[in-house]
């Protein structure tokens, strides 16, 4: 690269700052090795071109062998339950039956550019990362979120999360997803079977049978 096409090119990233740095990381589906082992850094972005140059050169959801994830961090925040800023938190969670997996990849980029396009407003410093499993019996996407006790603001970001949603299902036939669940990390470390009780949940439907507690 000449020094002008390099001048260029930072010039065209520095018009177009992210308000802070993401990193994309991934886990591989190398069972043998332990989860921290599996976990690897991809890349940490902080422009729009960065962003889109990233996500067109590697492969959605869909694209990854089950087992596998991807997490999409602020810089700061590793991707586990360990570290300080999530050890008291919790996720929102979008499950997505193993037959309609082929939204996965709708949801994850709707989310994903809700978060780098910072549209949680003051909230977004109580958001840690996005997290996409990939699965088999059926994949999970997550937001998490930093104080699990914090019902006002998980609320608040549920609400634009299914806003999100919602816009993004307005062409389809069905939205895509029946419902949004809060879930703490504690119990999803601790849990013994596949489902944790929801702390909060928000439906996509005008009168859904509705949980006691949920909006
Ligand atoms: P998972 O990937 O969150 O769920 O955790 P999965 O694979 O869908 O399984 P299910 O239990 O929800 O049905 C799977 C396993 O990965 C956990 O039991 C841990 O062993 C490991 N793991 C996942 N996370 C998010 C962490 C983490 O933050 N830290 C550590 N140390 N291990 C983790």
């Amino acid at each position: 690269m000449t020094e002008h096409e390099e001048e260029s090119n930072h010039s065209s990233s520095a018009l177009y700052p992210l308000k802070r740095h993401w990193t994309w990381w991934y886990l591989n589906d190398e069972r043998t090795k332990s989860w921290e082992d599996r976990l690897k850094k991809v890349y940490t972005f902080s422009t729009v071109p960065e962003f889109w140059a990233l996500y067109d050169a590697i492969r959605p959801p869909s694209g990854l062998n089950p087992m596998c994830d991807y997490n999409v961090f602020r810089d700061d925040i590793q991707p586990m339950w360990e570290v300080p800023e999530n050890a008291n938190g919790g996720r929102w969670l979008i499950a997505v039956d193993k037959s309609k997996q082929d939204m996965v990849d709708a949801i994850w980029l709707e989310i994903l550019m809700a978060l780098v396009g910072e549209q949680f407003g003051k909230d977004m410093e109580s958001i840690c990362g996005l997290v996409c499993n990939v699965r088999g019996k059926g994949s999970k996407i997550s937001v998490w979120t930093k104080d699990c006790n914090d019902d006002e603001t998980n609320l608040r970001i549920g609400v634009v999360l299914k806003e999100k949603l919602m816009a993004a299902s307005k062409d389809l036939t069905k939205p895509l997803f029946d419902v949004i669940r809060y879930e703490d990390h504690d119990s999803c470390q601790k849990k013994t079977s596949s489902l944790v009780k929801a702390k909060l949940s928000l439906h996509s439907a005008e009168n859904p049978e509705k949980p006691v507690g949920s909006l």
